[in-house]
């Protein structure tokens, strides 16, 4: 895998969340204000210009922030940074309100 990274709050949110969780990928960083997310070779990995952009191992490209942070808990689920699901709790309060589940 390898991250495309720029200077920027977005891929910030990526950067952040590799570093408290410990996440270590590598990086292309690029100059937002130089243009190069709208050069045709980045511009074929995310069609919208825009960073960040993780590309998988297998090619394909993940270009939304979010996405990348769950796809990299995913993948590194200790430390959680997104919480657990807490299906039992859930259902049994469902319970108690009147609901089925
Ligand atoms: N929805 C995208 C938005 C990404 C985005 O807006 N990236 C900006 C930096 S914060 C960018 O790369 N802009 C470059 C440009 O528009 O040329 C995400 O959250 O990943």
């Amino acid at each position: 895998m390898k991250l495309y990274d720029a200077m920027a709050p977005n891929p910030r949110r990526v950067r952040i969340f590799m570093a408290e969780k410990g996440i270590e990928l590598p990086i292309e960083h690029l100059e937002l204000m130089e243009g190069q997310s709208r050069k045709p070779e980045f511009m074929a990995k995310n069609s919208l210009g825009e960073t960040p952009v993780l590309e998988l191992d297998d090619g394909r490209y993940l270009t939304e922030s979010i996405a990348i942070c769950r796809y990299l808990e995913h993948l590194y689920p200790e430390p959680t940074r997104f919480g657990k699901p807490q299906k039992n709790k859930h259902s049994s309060k469902c319970g108690r309100a009147g609901w089925s589940s």
